[in-house]
C-alpha cells in the first residue's frame, strides 16, 4: 500500500474535502488504517497550471509546446498552431472521448435491445410497450399490425443509425423543436452518426489539419450533440423499454444504506444491465440459502455514482454515495464485493479493496483493472456472472476478517421523475401535459428550470457547490432538475423530499405544495440527462415560452464537474441553447478568441454559452441573471400579480 505521508505532506482538514458526514468519518478511519484515498492523492498532486487551462499540446512529437497561458499570444507551437487552435484541439478531443463513452455505453444498450428483440436474450423483456410504440410512431415508422418483438426490432434498426450513419441526420433530431434544428442546420452541426462524428474530430485535430477554432467548434458541437441526441438519448429510451419508465418511489441514500449482519454487495458504474441481473441473483432463493447459512441475515445490494443513480430511480434500490465516496465506503469494512463496469471506476479502488479484503471484481471487456478480479459479464447468460460475484461476497462475509463500521447515516428522498412522469404529474392522467409548467413560469410563481448535474471532484469540498448552488436557485423559485452525482449530493442533503419545498421562496413552495412534489427533481443517471432535453422540448412544445430552447428561462450547470463526459454533456446543452455554468476551472485562458467564441460567440449565433465560476452564490447569480434576461425577452418579466375582482371593479367592468 503506498503511504500516506508520502502521498501528502500536509494532512487537509477533513472538513474542509466533503461535506458528506459518513464520507468524512471514513476518510478519519482510512487515516488511522494508514490507507490512501483519492481525496489524499488529490492533495498531494497540485494540477497542472499549464495544462489546466489546456496551454500545452501534444498532438506531434516535435514539442510537447508549451504556450505561456499569461500572455496567450506571445507564442506559438513548433508548427505554429495558436492558443486558440491548441485549446480548441485539446476540447475537441476531451467532447470526442465523452461522446464516445456514452455512445459506446448507448451501443451495448442497443445490442441488448436487439437480442431481445430476436429472441437471442432471454434474461430481459420489454417492460414497457407503450413506450415501445409511442417512440416507433415518433420516429415515423410503419408499425400497423406489428407484434410487440417486431417493432422492436423496427425500432432498433432505426436507432442504429444514431451509430453507424455516415450521411443524413441522426434519427432523435425528429424530436429538436423546429427552430433549434433550423439553426442547427444554418450553422452545419446536425450530427451525421455518432461514429462519423467522433472519427471526424480525432481526424481533424491530427497535427496539420483543422486549424480554425470555430471550423473546430462545429466539430465539438456536432460530436457532443451525437451524445445528447444520440447515444445517451437511445440508452435512455431502451432502457426504459426494457427495464421500465422510472416514477416516482422512495429510496435510502448514504453509507447507512450498507447492513453489517447482511452480505453487502455494491454495484458502480453505469449500464443497466449488469445491475439488473445483479438484482436478480441477490433474490435468489438459493443464493439467499446460502448466505443465511453462513450466518448472513440476507443479501443486500447497493449501488453507487451512474447505474446506482439509474437503479434507484427505476426500482428504488438503495444509493451508498457518488464518485468520490467509492473508495470510502470500501473503508467501512462491510462491503463483500464491489461490482464495476465501465467509466468512473478509480484504479486506486483496487489497492483500497485489497487492503480491507473486498472482491473488487470487473465485469466488462471495456475495462480491466491490475490487481481487480475480471468475470466477464455476457448478455446471453448475465447469471453466470452474477451469480458468481454473489458466491465471492457470501464467502467474503463468512470470513470477513476486518473491522466493520458502518456510519449510520440514511437520508430518504423521492426520486424517478421521467419526463412521462412530468407530465403526469403536472396534468393528470386525463390531461397530461407541460400547461401547468408553463403556465407557472408565465404568471412568475417558477421563475425558471436549472438542470444541476454532473461529477464530484476531490478540487473543491464534495457536494458542497451542488447542494449550496441548489438551496440558492430554489430559494429563488427555480425549479431544480438534477442527475448522476449531483443528485446524490441533493438526496445526501434532504432536498429531494416534497418537505423541502419549505426552503423554496413562495412561488415555487406554492407549486410544490399544491402538486407535492419537492423543489428538487431527480431524473436518473447522467445519460438521463436527455430526460432534461427532452422535457425542454416539451417546455417549447407546449407554447408561451418562444419557439426554441434558447429562449426558454432555463440554465445548467455542472458545479464539481471532472470527466470528459461532463464536458460533453456541457457542449450539447449549450449547443442545445442553454447557458451552461462549470465550477471547479474549465481549460481555456481567459480573454483569448476560442474561450470569447465558447462563453459568447455560440450565444450569437443563436445557440447557448458557457460559464465558469468556482463559487455557487455567484453560479447562482449568473444563472438567475440568465433566466431573468430571458424572461424579460418574453415579455413576461414583471409577474402578473392576481387582481382578485371586488364589487367596485365589477360595476366598473359592467
Ligand atoms: Fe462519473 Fe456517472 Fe460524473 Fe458521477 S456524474 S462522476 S461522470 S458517475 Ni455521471
Amino acid at each position: 500500500m503506498e503511504k500516506l505521508d508520502k502521498t501528502v505532506k500536509k494532512a487537509v482538514a477533513i472538513k474542509d474535502v466533503t461535506q458528506c458526514e459518513a464520507t468524512g468519518r471514513m476518510l478519519e478511519k482510512a487515516r488511522r488504517d494508514g490507507v490512501v484515498v483519492a481525496f489524499d492523492r488529490a492533495a498531494g498532486m497540485k494540477p497542472c497550471p499549464i495544462g489546466a487551462e489546456s496551454a500545452c499540446c501534444k498532438m506531434c512529437y516535435m514539442g510537447p509546446c508549451r504556450l505561456n497561458a499569461r500572455d496567450p499570444y506571445g507564442k506559438v507551437g513548433v508548427c505554429g498552431a495558436t492558443i486558440d487552435t491548441i485549446q480548441s484541439r485539446n476540447l475537441a478531443r476531451m467532447v470526442a472521448s465523452g461522446s464516445a463513452a456514452h455512445n459506446d455505453h448507448g451501443m451495448a444498450v442497443l445490442e441488448l435491445f436487439k437480442g431481445v428483440a430476436n429472441g437471442t436474450i432471454t434474461d430481459y423483456t420489454i417492460k414497457d410497450p407503450y413506450k415501445l410504440e409511442a417512440l416507433c410512431l415518433e420516429l415515423g415508422l410503419e408499425i400497423e399490425g406489428m407484434t410487440i418483438q417486431e417493432k422492436a426490432l423496427a425500432l432498433a434498426d432505426e436507432l442504429e443509425k444514431t451509430y453507424t450513419q455516415t450521411e443524413g441526420e441522426i434519427p432523435f433530431v425528429k424530436r429538436v423543436p423546429a427552430k433549434t434544428l433550423e439553426t442547427w442546420r444554418k450553422l452545419d452541426i446536425v450530427p451525421r452518426g455518432a461514429m462519423i462524428e467522433v472519427m471526424g474530430i480525432m481526424s481533424r485535430t491530427h497535427m496539420g489539419c483543422d486549424q480554425h477554432y470555430e471550423n473546430i467548434t462545429k466539430a465539438i458541437s456536432k460530436a457532443a450533440l451525437a451524445d445528447g441526441w444520440g447515444g445517451s438519448m437511445v440508452a435512455t429510451e431502451l432502457g426504459d423499454i426494457m427495464f421500465g419508465t422510472p416514477s416516482p418511489v422512495q429510496a435510502d441514500v448514504n453509507f447507512g444504506v450498507l447492513k453489517e449482519d447482511h452480505v453487502n454487495v455494491i454495484v458502480h458504474g453505469h449500464e443497466p444491465n449488469l445491475f439488473e441481473s445483479m438484482l436478480v441473483s441477490v433474490s435468489d432463493p438459493s443464493l439467499v440459502q446460502i448466505a443465511r447459512d453462513k450466518g448472513a441475515k440476507g443479501i443486500n445490494l447497493v449501488g453507487m455514482c451512474c447505474s446506482g443513480a439509474e437503479m434507484m430511480s427505476r426500482h428504488g434500490v438503495p444509493h451508498a454515495g457518488n464518485f468520490m465516496s467509492t473508495e470510502p465506503v470500501l473503508v467501512t469494512g462491510a462491503v463483500d464485493a464491489m461490482a464495476v463496469d465501465i467509466q468512473c471506476i478509480q484504479q486506486g479502488l483496487a489497492k483500497t479493496a485489497e487492503f480491507y479484503k473486498t472482491h473488487l471484481i470487473t465485469t466488462n471487456p471495456r475495462c480491466h483493472i491490475e490487481g481487480a478480479r475480471h468475470i466477464e459479464f455476457e448478455e446471453h447468460t448475465p447469471r453466470e456472472c452474477t451469480d458468481e460475484i454473489v458466491t465471492l461476497a457470501i464467502a467474503r462475509f463468512a470470513d470477513r476478517g476486518v473491522d466493520v463500521e458502518i456510519p449510520q447515516i440514511i437520508n430518504k428522498g423521492i426520486h424517478g421523475f421521467s419526463h412521462e412522469y412530468i407530465n403526469y404529474m403536472l396534468g393528470g392522467s386525463f390531461r397530461s401535459s407541460y400547461a401547468p409548467l408553463n403556465d407557472n413560469i408565465i404568471n412568475g410563481r417558477i421563475r425558471g428550470v436549472a438542470g444541476v448535474v454532473g461529477c464530484v471532484n476531490p478540487r473543491v469540498k464534495q457536494d458542497w457547490v451542488h447542494v449550496e448552488l441548489v438551496k440558492e436557485l430554489i430559494k429563488n423559485d427555480v425549479l431544480v432538475i438534477q442527475t448522476g452525482c449531483s443528485q446524490i449530493a441533493l438526496a445526501k442533503a434532504g432536498l429531494t423530499v416534497p418537505e423541502a419545498a419549505v426552503l423554496a421562496g413562495p412561488g415555487l413552495r406554492e407549486v410544490c405544495e399544491a402538486v407535492g412534489m419537492p423543489p428538487v427533481l431527480g431524473l436518473g443517471s447522467c445519460v438521463d440527462n436527455t430526460r432534461i432535453l427532452i422535457a425542454a422540448t416539451a417546455m417549447v412544445n407546449q407554447g408561451g415560452l418562444g419557439d426554441s430552447i434558447a429562449d426558454l428561462p432555463v440554465a445548467g450547470a455542472a458545479p464539481e464537474w471532472m470527466s470528459e463526459k461532463a464536458v460533453a454533456i456541457g457542449q450539447y446543452f449549450v449547443a442545445s441553447g442553454v447557458f451552461t455554468v462549470f465550477g471547479v476551472g474549465f481549460p481555456t485562458v481567459k480573454e483569448t478568441k476560442f474561450h470569447d467564441h465558447l462563453f459568447g460567440g455560440l450565444e450569437d449565433q443563436g445557440l447557448g454559452k458557457w460559464g465558469v465560476t468556482k463559487d455557487p452564490y455567484e453560479m447562482a447569480a449568473m444563472m438567475l441573471a440568465h433566466i431573468d434576461k430571458k424572461r424579460k425577452e418574453l415579455g413576461i418579466d414583471k409577474s402578473r400579480e392576481r387582481v382578485l375582482t371586488d364589487m367596485a371593479s365589477r360595476r366598473e367592468l359592467a
